[in-house]
C-alpha cells in the first residue's frame, strides 16, 4: 500500500512509467493535487483506445425479427433468420466510413446470442439461420481480422431469458462462461461493453452483478482490451446523443477507492479500486472537483449514438436516418470534444447494413475528407514563448502523433504563434494534446493578426487527444494560439487549421 500510495510523479512522464492513478494524501497541497492531476496518464490500452477516434456499433438479434428495441426473452430463436446476412459487407461499410472498430451486441438484453453458446440453448443453433450451424460472432470477427477492423463485443448483464438470473452466484457463473466463449474463441477482442441495466429476474430477485470477477476473466483472455461502461477502462460519456462535454477531462476524481488489501505484485489493483457507476455529471474534472478528491484517475470518455431513432433496425425508421451533415455535426461534437465516438449502424432483416444508413455514412465520409485533406499550417513557421530541447514548436504541424511541442517545465501559459506560407481561409482549429504525459490544458484561445492588432476568433477549455471548434470563417496570415491557463506545462502534439467551405 505505501509504496503504491508514494508512486513519484515528475514532469515529462512517459506512456510507460505514468501511473493512471494517483491516492491524495492528506498532506497534498492544493498545488501537489492540481499537478497530480496533470500527471495521471492513460494505460497503454486506453491510449491505443483512444487513438481509434471513430468506431461503429451493430446493434443485431432477435429485436430486429420483432421489431423491438428491447426483447422479453419470450422470442422463439426460430425467429432470427437473415436472409441475406454479410458480414463483409458490414465491414466494408463502416471501414468505408472511416471506423477503426466494430462493436456487436453478442448477446443483448434479451438473452438470444449471436453465437451457439454452451451454456443456453437460447442462441442461434436453435434458430432458422443456417439450419442452426451459424455462428454470427465467428463471421463478423473474422471479416473485421480480415479487413484490419479491431473487433469488440456487446455482452449485456442484464439477461431477461436465462433462468438463473436473479440468483446472483449461479447466474454470475453463467454470465463468465459466456464472457469465456467470447474472448477465448474468436481472436483478439479490443472493447468488452458493459452496460449497467439491471433488471428484475423472473423469480423476482434482483440480481448482484459480481463485475471485479468480470473483469477478472477480461484480464486474463483478452489483456489488451478495454472494458467500457460498468468497467475501469472506458467511461460512458452520459448521454446517447453523441454529443461530449465543452469541458471534457479525462481525470476524473473517485472513480477508484483505495483498498487495504492491495500488494505491490497485484496487477490488477485499479480494477479491484474502481467503483462502477454512470458519471453523468457535467462538471466531472474541474479544479473545485479535484480539490475534494480522494483519489485521481484516467478514465476517457466515449460517447455513443445511433445513426437512426432506435439502436436496432425498424424499417418505418428508413426515412429517419440522420443525414451526413448531422453526422459530421456529431463527429466535431464527440472526436472534437476529447470523446472517442461509437455510432450504431444496425443491419436490416437480410443482416446487411440498408442503404439509407450507406448513403449518410457516404456523404459523412466525403465532407470529412474535404474537411481534413489539408492542414493549413503544415509548411508553416512555427515559434513558441518557451519549449524544451528536441520537443520543440515545429513538431505541431509535422502530421507526426510520436513527436510534440512541450512548454518549459515551469511555466503554465504559452504563445504559439504561426506564420502561414500564404493568407489561408479557414474556419476550424484542431488541437490535441500528448495525453500520453496527462491532460493539462484549462483554457486557450485562438488570435488572428487583422494588420494593426490580435483578433480573437474563437476559444475553448479542455482540449484531451482532441479539440475541434468551428466558427465564422476568417482569412490570415499570421495567426497565434494562446494556451492561458494549464495545470502543468502545456504540451501539444498537433495543432491544425482547416476550412468546411
Ligand atoms: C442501453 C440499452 O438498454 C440499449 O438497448 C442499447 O443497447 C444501448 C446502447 O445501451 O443501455
Amino acid at each position: 500500500m505505501d509504496t503504491l500510495r508514494q508512486r513519484a510523479f515528475s514532469h515529462g512522464d512517459t506512456l510507460s512509467s505514468a501511473p493512471n492513478y494517483f491516492f491524495i494524501e492528506p498532506h497534498d497541497t492544493q498545488e501537489d493535487i492540481i499537478r497530480k492531476a496533470a500527471s495521471v496518464a492513460p494505460t497503454g490500452r486506453q491510449f491505443t483506445w483512444q487513438q481509434n477516434e471513430f468506431t461503429a456499433f451493430t446493434h443485431f438479434g432477435i429485436n430486429t425479427f420483432t421489431d423491438r428495441e428491447w426483447g422479453d426473452g419470450k422470442e422463439a430463436p426460430m425467429l432470427f433468420d437473415p436472409s441475406d446476412f454479410n458480414a463483409r459487407q458490414w465491414v466494408n461499410v463502416i471501414k468505408g466510413a472511416g471506423m477503426k472498430m466494430l462493436i456487436l451486441t453478442a448477446k443483448h438484453h434479451d438473452g438470444f446470442c449471436l453465437w451457439p453458446s454452451r451454456v443456453t440453448e437460447h442462441s442461434v443453433k436453435n434458430s432458422s439461420w443456417k439450419n442452426g450451424k451459424g455462428d454470427m460472432v465467428a463471421e463478423v470477427a473474422a471479416a473485421c481480422q480480415e479487413a484490419g477492423i479491431r473487433f469488440g463485443v456487446y455482452l449485456s448483464p442484464w439477461d431477461r431469458h436465462e433462468a438463473s438470473y436473479g440468483d446472483s452466484p449461479v447466474y454470475n457463473e453463467f454470465f463468465r462462461n459466456q464472457l469465456r466463449e467470447l474472448l477465448t474463441n474468436y481472436g483478439e477482442i479490443s472493447e468488452v461493453w458493459f452496460d449497467g441495466a439491471c433488471g428484475e429476474g423472473p423469480n423476482g430477485k434482483r440480481q448482484v452483478y459480481d463485475w471485479p470477477s468480470y473483469y477478472r476473466v477480461v484480464r486474463e483472455l483478452q489483456p489488451n482490451a478495454v472494458i467500457f461502461g460498468f468497467g475501469p477502462d472506458v467511461r460512458w460519456v452520459g448521454t446517447e446523443s453523441g454529443v461530449g462535454r465543452e469541458t471534457e477531462w479525462s481525470v476524473i476524481p473517485d472513480v477508484i477507492q483505495p483498498v487495504d488489501s492491495l500488494s505491490e505484485n497485484n496487477t490488477f489493483t485499479a480494477d479491484e479500486m474502481f467503483i462502477p457507476g454512470d458519471r453523468m455529471a457535467d462538471d466531472l474534472g474541474s479544479r473545485e472537483r479535484l480539490l475534494e478528491a480522494k483519489t485521481l484517475y484516467w478514465y476517457p470518455s466515449e460517447a455513443d449514438v445511433s445513426i437512426r431513432p432506435g439502436w436496432f433496425y425498424h424499417a418505418g425508421q428508413d426515412s429517419l436516418v440522420k443525414t451526413p451533415q448531422q453526422l459530421v455535426d456529431i463527429y466535431f461534437n464527440s472526436v472534437g470534444r476529447n470523446s472517442v465516438l461509437l455510432l450504431n449502424i444496425p443491419p436490416d432483416r437480410r443482416g446487411k447494413i440498408s442503404d439509407p444508413d450507406i448513403q449518410s455514412l457516404e456523404g459523412m465520409r466525403r465532407l470529412l475528407d474535404r474537411i481534413f485533406e489539408s492542414n493549413f499550417l503544415a509548411g508553416a513557421a512555427v515559434s513558441s514563448s518557451s519549449e524544451i530541447e528536441g520537443f520543440e514548436a515545429r513538431f505541431l504541424t509535422d502530421g507526426n502523433p510520436d513527436t510534440y511541442w512541450s512548454a518549459d517545465p515551469a511555466e503554465t501559459t504559452a504563445t504559439i504563434e504561426i506564420t502561414l506560407q500564404e493568407p489561408q481561409l479557414f474556419d476550424v482549429l484542431q488541437l490535441r494534446e500528448n495525453i500520453r504525459a496527462g491532460q493539462r490544458i484549462e483554457q486557450f484561445y485562438l488570435e488572428v493578426w487583422q494588420g494593426e492588432r490580435w483578433q480573437r476568433i474563437c476559444q475553448g477549455t479542455t482540449v484531451g487527444y482532441q479539440r475541434l471548434l468551428r466558427f465564422a470563417p476568417v482569412k490570415a496570415h499570421r495567426i497565434r494560439l494562446v494556451i492561458s491557463q494549464s495545470r502543468l506545462n502545456p504540451e501539444l502534439m498537433e495543432a491544425g487549421v482547416y476550412s468546411t467551405m
